[in-house]
């Protein structure tokens, strides 16, 4: 089954929206299979954005990434790549459609309150940057009868 890596980012934490995002990934049928709260690194968040890099946004994102604690999490799920990555909405939350994470809490592409895996690729690459093995519970929710044909 697909996986995806999330991450609530520090201004998400901060402002107390941990738990109005879990219950949206909740209740759209996604099983957790991963969570830590955890302040990154600078290691850890260069290597996470090390795609960005180059980019003139990166030294003050990284800064960002590592101010406070994040709550890391891997969902699992059909499409759950793609389908989180709706849930959440566009990069910039000014024009993230509301109804979407991004769309419903914030303004700021700086402060953009959740990331999500682009790519089934680089989701199995994130989660084992994040989690160990033994982090993660494989395990069949009692619902999925009622979620999945
Ligand atoms: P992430 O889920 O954080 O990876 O965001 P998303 O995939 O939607 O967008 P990308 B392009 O990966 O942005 C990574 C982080 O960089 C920030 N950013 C991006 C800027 O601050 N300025 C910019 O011009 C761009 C393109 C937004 C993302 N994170 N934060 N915080
Ligand atoms: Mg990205």
């Amino acid at each position: 089954m697909e996986r995806t890596f999330l991450a609530i980012k520090p201004d998400g934490v901060q402002r107390g929206l941990v738990g109005q995002i879990i219950s949206r990934l909740e209740a759209k049928g996604f099983t957790l299979v991963g969570m830590k709260l955890i302040t990154a690194s600078r290691e850890l968040a260069e290597q996470h954005y090390a795609v960005h890099k180059e980019r003139p946004f990166f030294a003050g994102l990284v800064d960002f990434i590592i101010s406070g604690p994040m709550v890391a999490m891997v969902w699992e799920g059909e499409g759950v790549v793609a389908s989180a990555r709706k849930i959440i909405g566009a990069t910039n939350p000014l024009y993230s459609e509301p109804g979407t994470i991004r769309g419903d809490f914030g303004v700021n592409v700086g402060r953009n309150i959740i990331h999500g895996s682009d790519a089934v690729e680089t989701a199995n690459q994130e989660i084992n940057l994040w989690f160990k093995s033994d982090e993660l519970s494989n395990w069949t929710s009692c619902l999925s009868p009622w979620i999945l044909e």
